[in-house]
């Protein structure tokens, strides 16, 4: 079999992907996701203009010798783009494979080894009583995991606190958003949102936490050691990782469970945090972290080290990112969540899929590949919108993480 094309499609219904799609002379297609928000067109670009020309002609099969032709190949390694732009030809060679065996992913990693996948979803509200009636009503939806975020008073709208529903749309200017940020103003706030939260629905659903890495260290030892009373099932990215000893300083102080990751593109971004058992969830997910050759290698990894898998999966993931990792947990031993904000009815249509929520747990379907596909003539319909992720600002001014 042989690579005869690689198209590259950049689509907008509602919010930008980036989707590419590799043709073989036998009739074979397969689909990977390579959106990064806020910067898709530097994906687009380094997949068209430098990696396409080198993959026609080769064999697809040849999966993981592809990897490291475009992993050594590159001279210049790692980061976000680069990595997902080969985790979106990855992503579509195993999908060409699977289908080319005519079985589901999942089966040609080991099988499954649950029969459904559990996953979380986002609730958010300007005020407590807002968020705390938004986790309510994923719970009436059947979730068993929510992520609760939440307005700080004297701060206009923080990122991912406005009303709930599908996060991560295309914004309304094209020039990023300044937001404003106060740490000492954030750090009462959650513990008070989580008594509510657990007084209102119990101990039994699963309470996640979002902090955006806007912390330092002992900051968010802090804030782990107030939440430890509400037993929350993860407080995510309290501090940036590239320090990766950062976290050592969180860990001895609180057992509240900690996940990082989203925004890793190799192991080598959370090696130590995986072998030093800094953390129990690694967040990586399949359109960032180079594919599922490079995602099923870092899962393993973790799985030696007690740390559980959470993939990424908000709705700046395209359905394919979302439909690959779904086969990765279906398999993967060490499984422990997956996130799925949802999408609109407008993003599906673009992508036809297979998967299935219900309960709470999702399930990939069986149809051979991924299961995910891409409807080009109605992607054709949504031209790409420039739209950045919004930047923060301490009161004084100074830029600050997010
Ligand atoms: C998450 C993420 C989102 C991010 C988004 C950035 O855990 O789902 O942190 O809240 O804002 O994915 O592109
Ligand atoms: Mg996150």
């Amino acid at each position: 079999m042989k690579i005869t094309d690689i198209k590259v499609f950049v689509t907008c219904p509602g919010r930008n992907f980036v989707t590419v799609k590799v043709y073989t002379d036998q009739g074979l297609t397969g689909v990977g996701d390579a959106t990064l928000n806020g910067r898709e067109l530097a994906v687009a670009s380094y997949l068209k203009d430098h990696v396409v020309p080198c993959l026609l002609d080769r064999d697809p099969m040849r999966s993981e010798d592809i990897w490291h032709y475009l992993y050594r190949g590159a001279y210049w390694r790692r980061g976000p783009v680069t990595m997902a732009a080969i985790a979106a030809i990855d992503t579509a060679l195993w999908d060409l494979k699977a289908k080319a065996a005519n079985m589901p992913l999942y089966q040609l990693l080991g099988g499954a080894s649950r029969d459904r996948v559990l996953c979380y979803t986002h609730a958010q509200g300007r005020e407590i009583s807002e968020a705390v009636d938004a986790v309510g009503a994923r719970i009436e939806q059947g979730y068993k995991a929510v992520r609760a975020q939440v307005g700080i008073p004297g701060l206009p709208d923080v990122y991912g606190t406005g009303s709930s529903g599908v996060t991560n749309t295309a914004a309304d200017s094209d020039l990023p958003k300044e937001e404003v940020w106060s740490t000492a103003k954030y750090m009462p706030r959650i513990p008070a949102l989580f008594e509510e939260l657990r007084a209102a629905h119990g101990a039994d659903v699963h309470l996640l936490h979002d902090t955006h890495h806007r912390l330092t260290p002992i900051e968010a030892a802090r804030l782990a050691k107030d939440l430890e009373p509400y037993r929350l099932f993860w407080l995510e990215d309290t501090v940036p990782a590239e320090n990766q000893d950062g976290f050592r300083l969180i860990r001895q102080h609180s057992t509240t469970p900690l996940a990082v990751g989203e925004v890793f593109n190799t192991i080598w971004d959370c090696k130590q945090l995986i072998e030093e058992q800094l953390i129990d969830f690694i967040r990586t997910t399949c359109v960032h972290a180079g594919g599922p050759t490079a995602l099923r290698r870092i899962m393993d990894f973790a799985g030696v080290h007690h740390v559980r898998t959470a993939c990424h999966g908000a709705a700046d993931m395209s359905p394919i990112c979302l439909g690959a990792n779904l086969h990765l947990d279906l398999w993967v031993p060490n499984f422990g969540i997956q996130e799925y904000s949802g999408y609109t009815d407008e993003m599906l249509s673009v992508f036809p899929h297979a998967w299935t929520f219900s309960d709470g747990y999702l399930h990939p379907g069986d149809a051979p590949g991924h299961g995910v596909d891409f409807d080009e003539t109605l992607a054709d319909k949504h031209p790409y919108q420039r739209a950045y992720l919004p930047v923060n600002r301490l009161e004084d001014g100074t830029l600050w993480h997010w």
